[in-house]
């Protein structure tokens, strides 16, 4: 399997995340792609390979530009607003909920932060536009590699992306790769691509993305968002609107659901993947539904990622692996490896 690997993704390094009313250290942090990454070589997975840098445009196929402009030139403006900002990381303190206005951008740094996050608990850093761009180029590298006829390929960044919307950040991700990845194989000519997004929270961002839409299936499976992030979406009730209807499936699971269960809910996500006969499938491949994940309330073993993967093969679909969540970082490499190899083999 061809690895894109994101060389940069340290350059996004936040120093902490509001949690309760406290700052706390980051569970997002370097350390988690590292971990993979050794793992990957102790097993001699296949290639690992440098993506080459994407045009904007391609963002821009899935991102609006005023959220783009806004995300690369953010840490130049916080250092604007104070060069003592240096070394603090960006962090929202006010936003346009509902009966305020979100279709004029404010000119001050901090309304805009507002207008382009849903939360606290994402720092934005020095290096955070670096690092979330290199990993939209290693996602689009990915897809293209399967248009030229690689079997699958495996997406190794951070930070990750499945809760950034077309003009947001939040939930530790700032650039939708898993969008980027289908939207590419897209516009190079499939006809419909599915995503899978198995990560323990709802892929809320990539979900809005595609829910007009019927050239996207969206699955996911996930924490019952009444009681776990992002809150707000990932309800079984939402199928798609419009041209999408029919095109979104969410499988929630209640609060310390069994891998029994887990296992049941990805059988119905596989035969659902199986009607929509999709030219190809991208996975967003979250480890936080391990048993010793420290965010998390699942039950999901080591060895459980192997069937994962071996699930996912019996498909027989062109397949793009893009890392998203997983906090145990000790137990990262083997869990994300586990399921490239029972992919595999
Ligand atoms: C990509 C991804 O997995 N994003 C997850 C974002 C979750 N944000 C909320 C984290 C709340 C931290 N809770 C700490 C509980 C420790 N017991
Ligand atoms: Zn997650």
């Amino acid at each position: 399997m061809l690895t894109f690997y994101n060389e940069l993704h340290a350059q996004h390094r936040g120093r902490h995340e509001f949690f309760r009313g406290e700052l706390k250290p980051c569970f997002e942090k370097p350390e988690r792609v590292d971990s993979v990454l050794a793992e990957l070589g102790r097993r001699g997975l296949g290639r690992i390979v440098t993506p080459q840098g994407v045009p904007l445009m391609s963002l821009e196929r899935v991102h609006t530009p005023r959220y783009l402009h806004f995300l690369r030139h953010a840490w130049a403006d916080w250092l604007a607003l104070d060069p003592a900002n240096a070394d603090k990381d960006a962090f929202p303190a006010v936003w346009p909920v509902r009966s305020l206005r979100s279709d004029i951008e404010p000119d001050n740094f901090c309304a805009k932060l507002g207008l382009y996050s849903m939360d606290s608990g994402t720092p934005l850093t020095a290096g955070t536009w670096t690092a979330a761009k290199t990993g939209a180029d290693c996602a689009v590298n990915a897809a293209h590699a399967l248009r030229l006829g690689e079997r699958s390929a495996f997406v190794l960044s951070r930070p990750p992306g499945h809760h950034a919307g077309a003009d947001f950040y939040g939930g530790y991700c700032f650039l939708n790769n898993a969008a980027l990845a289908a939207q590419h194989m897209l516009d190079d000519g499939a006809r419909r691509v599915a995503i899978l997004d198995l990560d323990y929270h709802h892929g809320n961002g990539t979900q809005s993305i595609f829910y007009h839409r019927n050239d996207v299936l969206f699955i996911s499976i996930h924490a019952d968002p009444r009681y776990e992030y992002p809150f707000y979406l990932g309800h079984a009730d939402e199928k798609g609107v419009g041209a999408g209807q029919g095109c979104n499936l969410n499988l929630p699971l209640p609060a310390g659901s069994s891998a029994a269960s887990w296992f049941s809910a990805l059988e119905t996500a596989c035969i659902r993947l199986g009607s929509f006969a999709p030219d190809a499938l991208v996975v967003s491949l979250g480890v936080d539904t391990f048993a010793g994940d420290p965010l998390s309330r699942f039950a999901l073993q080591s060895a459980d990622y192997l069937r994962i993967g071996e699930r996912l093969a019996y498909l027989n679909l062109p397949t793009a692996f893009i890392f998203e969540g997983g906090y145990a970082v000790k137990e990262l490499g083997t869990n994300v490896v586990n399921v490239l190899e029972g992919y595999e083999t």
